[in-house]
């Protein structure tokens, strides 16, 4: 019914944008996309008002729920006869609570584990909404060399929607000492978008001892008590929020993200939007940098027409000074550009284009470190998946 509902809301709204915006009207990011993502940013920017009433029996529910997402995940995986997804196997796990991808005939130990971090206040209950896209970049680990890498999208309780960044981090921390504990030998890679990838950088700004702080300090001593090894290998980004400072007046942008959104994350994840330690954009000493970039790199990904671009250009350059950082800028895109890329582009290669970076990025940082790759009887070469002629930036 919720889905019908929106399917009915689709339509009208691209009815009315074939009449109110002609086609060369359009802005850059719109003009170089296809015509379903104009219509889903639209949609989405319209159903973001609703942010914080994402009851189950609001329409827009049916955007976020799980439900919806299994739904498409299953049926687009029979249409496609399973192609290429056909080693990866997904599962709900109950303990630490999340779903868990991994591949059906290889060994348990894991080389690679990434550990992703939903959007909390969209999808952080609903994780469903990750899974065609993140088992996509499973199976081209496998082809890029990984032995058994494995996908955890960690779930956050529905409170987490309107929680401080503390309680975020408390359900994040207690999964990821779960993972890391079952997984000694693993190489951790932290992946998140939009607000989880900025939890992330506060997550790891915070177990670096960056600010002096005496609310974190529960935190750090839940971290520091573990004898685990917390620090991720690396650490991926795509669109981290760097910026909550309220701005009054609605800045003009034509991504779907506002500064509306914006402020309405920060009232609720930052006890006080004033403090520097929320906002990465403050992070101005290559010290800081220093401390917080994993050995094994960071990459961050963004799109140049998104809100907070210019505010995450300025923070990598100064992030990029520890030489461990990588910056992906994407021309003519928006706010968590794979995500959008890959629920809106029509052919199959401009859809999994992001996939097919990010396993080659990760498997540039990571493979070698891994023994399997190393160990005569175990490795998989990698397959070539990128090729020089095609531009995929
Ligand atoms: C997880 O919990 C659900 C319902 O509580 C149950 O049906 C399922 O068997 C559990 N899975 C595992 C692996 O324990
Ligand atoms: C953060 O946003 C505020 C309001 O838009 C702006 O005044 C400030 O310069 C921004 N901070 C940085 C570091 O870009
Ligand atoms: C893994 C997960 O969160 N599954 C939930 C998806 O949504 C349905 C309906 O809301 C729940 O019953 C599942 O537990």
């Amino acid at each position: 019914m919720l889905l019908i509902n929106v399917i009915i809301r689709l339509s009208i709204d691209t009815f009315f944008m074939c009449f109110v915006q002609p086609l060369n009207a359009k802005n850059s990011m719109d003009q170089n996309s296809p015509f379903y993502q104009h219509v889903l940013t639209r949609v989405i920017k319209h159903y973001l008002r609703d942010l914080t009433n994402f009851e189950k029996s609001n329409p827009a529910y049916s955007l976020v729920s799980n439900l919806t997402w299994k739904y498409f995940f299953k049926s687009r995986a029979f249409i496609q006869s399973h192609n290429i997804i056909e080693l990866s196997q997904v599962e709900d796990v109950n303990d630490s609570e999340g779903v868990l991808i991994t591949v059906s005939c290889r060994p348990k130990i894991h080389d690679l584990i990434i550990f992703y971090v939903p959007n909390i206040p969209l999808f952080g209950s609903e994780p469903y909404f990750y899974v065609e896209y993140l088992t996509t970049l499973h199976s081209l680990l496998l082809l890029q060399g990984f032995d058994s890498p494995a996908i955890f999208i960690n779930k956050f309780p529905e409170i987490c929607k309107e929680s401080p960044l503390e309680y975020c981090l408390k359900v994040f921390i207690e999964s990821l000492i779960k993972i890391v504990s079952e997984n000694p030998n693993s190489k951790i890679v932290l992946m998140g978008d939009s607000l989880g990838a900025t939890l992330i950088l506060n997550y790891l700004s915070i177990k670096n001892n960056v600010f002096v702080n005496d609310a974190f300090n529960d935190l750090n001593n839940m971290i520091v008590s573990k004898d685990n090894d917390l620090n991720p290998f690396a650490v991926l980004l795509i669109s981290p929020i760097v910026n909550f400072s309220k701005n009054l007046e609605d800045v003009r942008c034509s991504d779907y993200l506002g500064q509306s959104t914006i402020n309405n994350y920060g009232s609720f994840y930052c006890t006080d939007i004033s403090k520097e330690q929320f906002s990465a954009s403050n992070w101005k000493l290559v010290e800081m940098w220093n401390r917080i970039v994993p050995n094994g790199g960071m990459v961050i990904t963004f799109g140049d027409e998104e809100l907070q671009s210019n505010e995450i250009s300025e923070m990598c350059k100064i992030a990029f000074e520890t030489n461990r950082v990588k910056i992906v800028k994407k021309a003519n895109k928006g706010h968590c550009w794979p995500l959008m890329s890959f629920l809106t582009e029509e052919t199959q290669d401009e859809k999994e284009d992001s996939c097919f970076l990010f396993a080659g990025m990760l498997s540039r940082m990571v493979l070698y470190q891994t023994e399997n790759y190393r160990d005569p009887e175990r490795s998989h070469e990698p397959m070539n998946l990128l090729t020089i002629d095609d531009d995929h930036l």
